[in-house]
């Protein structure tokens, strides 16, 4: 997309536009990298390894998912038993770099956890004691930063892993709510447009009620390194939802964990055609919600929406910023009436 401007592209139309540019929108550009700042050497050399040889800077690995597949991709982990007791969840994530489609024929050099951009979804309940085994196989240094309760150095900023290095990160889930995890490493705005994050999802002890469970990840991708976004997506990639409507039925209580990691650009929103839902900031309290058909996000918020339809037929869902619609902040719900039994 180099000498094209996002907004020359809007002029062109999307996506009617891609079919004509597809191939020319590739993106291209590789970036110097950034050295690990001084005085920033890990405390803990017991848990913290680095090595010289190069990384690979691209991998074989397997597909990654598709948006639809990330919504309801949900990482619980290996559990097990915590020596005093509790479960325990170990996860691991690997972060390394490789090429993902952004929109139809639109490629990016991503730097990715377990290959996709958003990265798993990790999942656990309030008091689970979590072992995130972390493998920086990329050709950056990176880290884990999660949101939430934990003890400094497990906070992913100050630990920073070069490549070929790792970290074992553990804590205890607290409190429950909808986080984010992405990378730390400066420059921040960088290290986590490249695609180095993901959702976080902590469980209260006494479930939520049972619903369609859709994770909703928001973010955007500049693809000419111009520093704006020149698509945005649910997680991914740009108007999957338009062109793959989501099935829901009639009656069914739908529950979309809804997290904003889009950088360039302060805000990001989320508006619902024909309904209304009920929204809970940061999802850490089951009780307070206002009732809305639209939310605004700043880069790293999050929500939990809950809404049900009465009615079929195809709705949409968009950004309410009309121009991150265009680019590809769109989709679809496919409201499909109940299933009738003879
Ligand atoms: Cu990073």
């Amino acid at each position: 997309m180099s000498g094209v401007s996002r907004r020359q592209f809007l002029t062109w139309g999307f996506p009617a536009g891609l079919g004509l540019t597809g191939a020319a929108l590739a993106a291209t550009g590789q970036e110097a990298s950034p050295p690990i700042p001084k005085g920033m050497a890990h405390p803990n050399p017991t848990q913290y390894t680095g090595s010289s040889r190069p990384a690979p800077t691209e991998r074989q690995a397997p597909d990654a998912l598709n948006p639809m597949q990330i919504l309801t991709a949900f990482d619980h982990g290996k559990v097990t038993r915590s020596p005093d007791g509790r479960v325990q969840r170990e996860y691991t994530m690997t972060a390394f770099d490789r090429e993902i489609e952004v929109a139809r024929g639109v490629k990016f050099p991503a730097w990715t956890f377990n290959g996709a951009v958003p990265g798993p979804t990790i999942r656990c309940t309030e008091g689970d004691r979590l072992l995130i085994h972390f493998r920086n196989e990329g050709s950056m240094p990176h880290s884990i930063h999660l949101h939430g309760i934990h003890p400094a150095n497990m906070d992913g900023v100050f630990e920073i892993v070069p490549p070929g290095g790792r970290y074992d990160y553990e804590l205890t889930a607290d409190p429950f709510g909808l986080f984010l995890y992405h990378c730390h490493v400066m420059p921040l705005k960088k290290h986590i447009h490249k695609g180095l994050y993901g959702t976080f999802i902590v469980d209260p002890k006494t479930p939520r009620p049972p619903a369609k469970e859709l994770v909703m990840v928001m973010n955007g991708f500049d693809t000419d390194l111009d520093g704006e976004n020149e698509f945005y997506t649910v997680n991914g990639i740009a108007n999957y939802f338009a062109e793959h409507p989501i099935p829901i039925q009639v009656g069914e209580l739908v529950r979309v964990y809804l997290v904003n990691v889009t950088e360039f650009d302060l805000i990001n929103s989320f508006h619902l055609h024909g309904n209304v839902f009920r929204l809970y900031r940061t999802g850490t309290n089951l009780t307070t919600y206002e009732v809305t058909d639209t939310v605004t996000l700043c880069q790293g918020e999050r929500c939990i929406l809950e809404f049900t339809y009465n009615l079929p037929g195809k709705f949409m869902f968009h950004a309410h910023q009309s121009e991150f619609a265009e680019l590809g902040w769109m989709g679809m719900f496919d409201v499909r009436p109940r299933a009738v039994s003879a």
